[in-house]
């Protein structure tokens, strides 16, 4: 474990800001309970107190002023989330109260911490690898169950064992290869170049399956923008209103009704859809609308999901299809026909048919957007899913290399070339972890962080 005792103890609330029926304030490094005894009054000194146990008392200002009764928890180090000492105050939850106490902590040689600073130090004091503390933030900004299971998995260390399997693998590929360039004179084989390619291979087939569930892992994560699109009238504010269970857009007879985006978040079986209903697209002279209809188009443009609404009055709009096609894949757009309870549609072309307002056939549409979300892939709770870009750029890299080395070893080629290959991608895979990491990429992690984290 790489131990870095940091100089300066740092302060922060660690719950919401505003009231509450509790706040936490959090403080964290060497001077934690000489800095929390100076302005608490409890049964003993923090200072001698066990870890892990809570200690209620009052917090007094320097007149001697009660600000608070508050409750103490105690961390020694290394047990604590970052590592080092640590003090957790329980105050209530009121603002005054909080900024208070903050002051009189930093009055005390304290210094506000950094965004995300208690979880970077768990990360420089070797108590959780950069995976795990990227988890910490998706577990706090989850939105969706299935983003929840995911970032749990991560924080559990699921995928970090997983890339140091890959490493070691690459690590004593290499280091055989490094061992026959020592013996070189001697022409001694510790590898035969079938046994190399069968190992790098081996690796390349185990990370591109990592590869692969990127873009699951990142529906999960992020959730899924689906764009709602068609003809005016057809019935895509009311279909919202139905999905949303509540009347959020304006629906009426008259064409042309809806002019802004309207954005919308539903849980839909665990996964989070991004709704956008639009303005019905057609040829219009009114200005306000034409700017509505072209933000229809952008959001079919940025939308991983199209659902392509028509209605059984009007039928099919192949035209307008048409123009869809040329803005997203066909593969994103679902073909939805409307209105269902009208009149009989069968000849119509579509890949679900519904009624917006009976409900008839919304189950289908669900699991249809269910299915394409997950481009028919569904790992188990147990599965090993990247869902992190920066993890994605890594292991594409890592791949790239071993794609060289590949080369390299079929052509028979110097295991100099090969060896360099094979060592530059396991630091790729330890930039994953972390274990290689530039203070660049930490900082630009580690900002992401809310203060307090
Ligand atoms: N019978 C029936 N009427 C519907 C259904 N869905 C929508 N309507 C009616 O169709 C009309 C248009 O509905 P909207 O939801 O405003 O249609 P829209 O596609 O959002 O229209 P614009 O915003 O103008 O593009 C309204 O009078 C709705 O009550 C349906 O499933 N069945
Ligand atoms: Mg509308």
């Amino acid at each position: 474990m790489n131990r870095v005792f940091t100089e300066d103890t740092i302060v922060a609330l660690a719950t919401p800001s505003g009231v509450g029926a509790i706040s936490v304030i959090r403080v964290s490094g060497p001077d934690s309970f000489v800095a929390a005894d100076k302005i608490f009054l409890g049964k003993i000194k923090l200072l001698h107190a066990v870890s892990h146990t809570i200690h209620y008392g009052q917090i007094v200002d320097e007149p001697g002023l009660v600000i608070d009764d508050v409750l103490i928890s105690v961390f020694r180090n290394p047990n604590s989330f970052t590592g080092e000492d640590c003090v957790e105050i329980s105050t209530h939850g009121n603002p005054i109260i909080i900024k208070k106490i903050i002051e009189l902590l930093t009055a005390k040689n304290i210094r506000l911490a950094e965004p995300g600073e208690f979880t970077k130090r768990a990360f420089l004091n070797g108590r959780i690898d950069l995976t795990q503390a990227e988890a910490v933030v998706d577990i706090i900004n989850s939105r969706s169950e299935a983003s929840l299971r995911g970032a749990r998995n991560q924080l559990d260390g699921l995928l970090s064992k997983k890339i140091n399997d890959l490493r070691q693998q690459l690590i004593d590929t290499s280091s055989f290869v490094e061992l026959e360039l020592d013996f070189a004179e001697e022409d001694i084989e510790f590898i035969d170049n079938t046994e190399l390619i069968k190992r790098i291979k081996n690796i390349i087939r185990e990370i591109e399956k990592l590869l692969a569930t990127y873009s699951f892992g990142r529906v999960l994560r992020d959730g899924i923008n689906i764009a709602l699109v068609g003809k005016p009238n057809v019935g895509k504010s009311s279909l919202l209103n139905y999905i949303l269970k509540e009347s959020r857009a304006i629906v009426s007879h008259i064409p042309g009704t809806t002019r802004d985006v309207i954005r919308e978040e539903v849980l839909i079986d665990g996964l989070l859809f991004r709704l956008f209903d639009t303005a019905g697209i057609r040829t219009s002279q009114d200005e306000v609308e034409g700017e509505g209809i072209m933000r229809s188009r952008e959001a079919v443009k940025n939308a991983d999901l199209v659902l392509f609404i028509d209605d059984v009055e009007q039928g099919f709009s192949y035209d307008l299809y048409d123009e869809l096609i040329s803005l997203t894949s066909s593969n994103n757009i679902i073909k939805v026909m409307n209105k269902i309870d009208i009149a009989e549609a069968s000849t119509l072309e579509a890949d679900v048919f519904l009624s917006a307002k009976t409900g008839f056939g919304t189950e289908k549409l669900f699991s249809i957007m269910k299915e394409r979300a997950l481009s028919g892939e569904n790992y188990s709770e147990q599965s090993t899913i990247v869902s992190n870009v920066r993890h994605y750029n890594c292991l594409r890299k890592a791949k790239d290399n071993l794609n060289s080395a590949l080369i390299t070893s079929e052509n028979k080629l110097s295991g100099e070339f090969i060896s360099v290959d094979l060592r530059t991608a396991a630091v790729a895979l330890s930039e994953i972890i972390g274990d290689v990491t530039s203070d660049d990429i930490l900082n630009n992690i580690f900002s992401k962080f809310c203060i307090g984290k």
